[in-house]
């Protein structure tokens, strides 16, 4: 129609189709800190791909060296994000 003005894409409708229902039943642990920016972004990102409610949040220090969590992220960075049913993702840019 002329002159008609397209709203812009809400940001759900920009995600693959897949990431509404990834996997099913899954469920993940996201290793955080909340002073991270990058654990922000894959918070962000599990949110508005309606991921939340399937991930647990384990707030860590990763400064600190916890104990066993090298065994997840060789690097000792967070975030990290740990399937329950896959190997650990690390680097946020992997994860979102
Ligand atoms: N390139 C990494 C950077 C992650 C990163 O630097 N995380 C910081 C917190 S903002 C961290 O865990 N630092 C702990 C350390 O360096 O031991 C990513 O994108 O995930």
């Amino acid at each position: 129609m002329p002159g008609a003005r397209l709203a812009p894409p809400a940001v759900g409708d920009m995600l693959p189709a897949r990431s509404n229902n990834w996997h099913p039943g899954v469920h993940m642990k996201l290793y955080f800190c909340a002073a991270s920016p990058y654990t922000r972004k894959a918070r962000v990102t599990a949110i508005e791909a309606g991921l939340a409610a399937k991930i647990e949040m384990v707030e860590i220090n990763p400064w600190t060296d916890p104990a066993g969590y090298r065994d997840l992220n060789p690097i000792g960075k967070v975030p990290t994000l740990v399937p329950d049913d896959g190997p650990a993702l690390f680097e946020s840019a992997i994860i979102c």
